[in-house]
């Protein structure tokens, strides 16, 4: 690719940005999955449809505890099982009677916890599962979608504001010879139009699946992708009740590793903004079981997804399941205070506060604070992208946090930091994208008293947002 093509392509790939919605979203960064539902009482991942509600009697329920243990971890929402695939509903849905209000407990569980999250200033979202084990409907068309719009609707009318509605892919093997095509279109309508500002994730047009339920995360993650990898969770679905010819044929899964880089993209006529999410579980399954008490994942484990998804340039959906007495565990409450402890010491002290930020000219004012409203603007045509910090003595740098205006696209495409030494500089980090942010650990530390960041490769200017260096 010559400089001139490369020129034609990155214009095409800059003008592709983010929703206000997919900006608020991924501000968001990280957030829980709350996966609750009759299979606490019945030890199960899957429950059948056939659960007796009397079997739901959480009673030490609190979604006081709840909410207060995520935001301790420093989370900034929740996303709540409504119903999952057992078609159990946590709330009192006029539309069935597989639900809470069949229960000895009776009371609705989406209203207390989305009422517990405005009071805590924590978002609140919901995870509806199209695939419904129990209704009667299922597999009938439309009169399954009329009762799946009726619900939704119930959603996203009585219980404030959404930040996310998450479409579940998962749809079994067709059991019974039941098939159910979805109406997707129909369903995305009934959000936009009761919660303009949800974002639509998994078998959505706005927030994708990484690919994955174990935390793995791509080197280089981007959010300017080919528009087709929108339809890849749908089709997907449909491929699980038959062998579907256009599952066969698709070209992009959600776990290729490379969605978005510039060859991908030469030849891609429609592309859209369409960031990642993270979703994996504290312990190994979703639901709760009193044999995975002691499996919580540890903190080093968790801290390590943490920065390959929040500062990978994705967001992270981390799952904790309430018992069967409708409380997190105390193994996993420990935990979340932990992370919380974690990500309050590893980003408060701001090194560049006391630092001179260069690049050129000094631009300190411009990437000191953490807004899309001030930003360095670098060189189109690479080489002098350089952005220099100098301390006045030697500090010990635990975190390097770097942030693209993502309001005007993903551009970085690859870049590296270096630390001086006695010897001079030496290359400390090798990167490629930045995106919404990108964090750089040093485990226990990397003594310098100057870095250089160095953008080698971008998509026209690079555009920093903010540039953080932590002790
Ligand atoms: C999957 C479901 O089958 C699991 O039970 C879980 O809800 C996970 C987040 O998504 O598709």
């Amino acid at each position: 690719m010559n400089a001139e093509e490369k020129r034609t392509i990155d214009e095409r790939l800059v003008k592709v940005v983010p929703s206000d919605r997919q900006v608020e979203h991924q501000k968001t960064e990280f957030y829980a999955f709350v996966h609750f539902t009759v299979n606490a009482f019945t030890d199960r991942e899957w429950g059948e449809g056939t659960e007796d509600p009397a079997i739901f009697n959480p009673v030490k329920f609190d979604a006081s505890q709840w909410v207060s243990a995520i935001k301790d971890a420093g989370m900034k929402g929740l996303i709540l099982t409504c119903k999952h695939h057992d078609g159990f509903c946590l709330w009192p849905s006029k539309y069935t009677d597989h639900s809470v209000a069949s229960s000895p407990f009776k009371r609705d569980i989406a209203l207390e916890v989305s009422q517990e999250c405005r009071k805590q200033g924590i978002k609140f979202g919901f995870y509806l599962s199209p695939w419904d084990r129990n209704s009667k409907l299922y597999g009938t068309g439309k009169a399954y979608d009329d009762y799946f719009v009726s619900q939704l609707t119930e959603l996203l009318t009585g219980y404030g504001d959404i930040f996310s509605v998450w479409f579940d892919g998962a749809c079994g093997e067709g059991e019974n010879g039941k098939k159910q095509y979805y109406d997707w279109n129909r369903y995305y309508e009934t959000v936009r139009k009761y919660q303009p500002g949800a974002c639509i994730t998994i078998c959505g047009p706005d927030v994708r699946w990484c690919g994955n339920e174990a935390g793995h995360t791509r080197k280089s993650e981007w959010s300017v992708v080919p528009a087709r990898t929108r339809d890849t969770e749908k089709i997907a679905s449909l491929s699980q009740q038959k062998d579907d010819a256009e599952f066969r044929k698709r070209k992009i899964t959600a776990k290729d590793q490379d969605l978005g880089s510039r060859d991908i993209l030469a030849n891609e006529q429609d592309l859209v903004w369409y960031p990642a999410e993270v979703n994996t579980s504290i312990r190994p399954g979703w639901f709760w079981h009193e044999s995975e008490n002691d499996k919580v994942r540890s903190l080093d484990e968790l801290m390590g997804i943490y920065n390959n998804s929040v500062g990978g340039n994705a967001t992270f959906l981390l799952n904790i399941p309430p018992t069967k007495e409708g409380l997190f565990h105390e193994n996993d409450v420990k935990r979340l205070h932990e992370i919380g402890e974690y990500l309050r010491k590893a980003f408060s002290v701001n090194l560049i506060e006391k630092a001179k930020v260069t690049a050129g000219t000094s631009i300190k004012e411009l990437i000191f604070e953490d807004n899309y409203e001030k930003y360095w603007c670098g060189k189109a045509e690479g080489g002098d992208n350089v952005i220099e910090v100098n301390f006045e003595k030697p500090e010990v740098i635990r975190n390097i946090v770097i942030k693209e205006n993502i309001k005007m696209s993903q551009r970085v495409e690859s870049f590296f930091v270096e630390a001086r030494t006695e010897d001079g500089f030496k290359k400390v980090y090798d990167g490629t994208v930045i995106g919404y942010k990108r964090i750089i650990p040093f485990g226990s530390g990397l003594k310098t008293d100057a870095l250089r960041i160095v953008i080698t490769d971008s998509r026209l200017e690079p555009v920093i947002a903010f540039l953080g260096v932590y002790e």
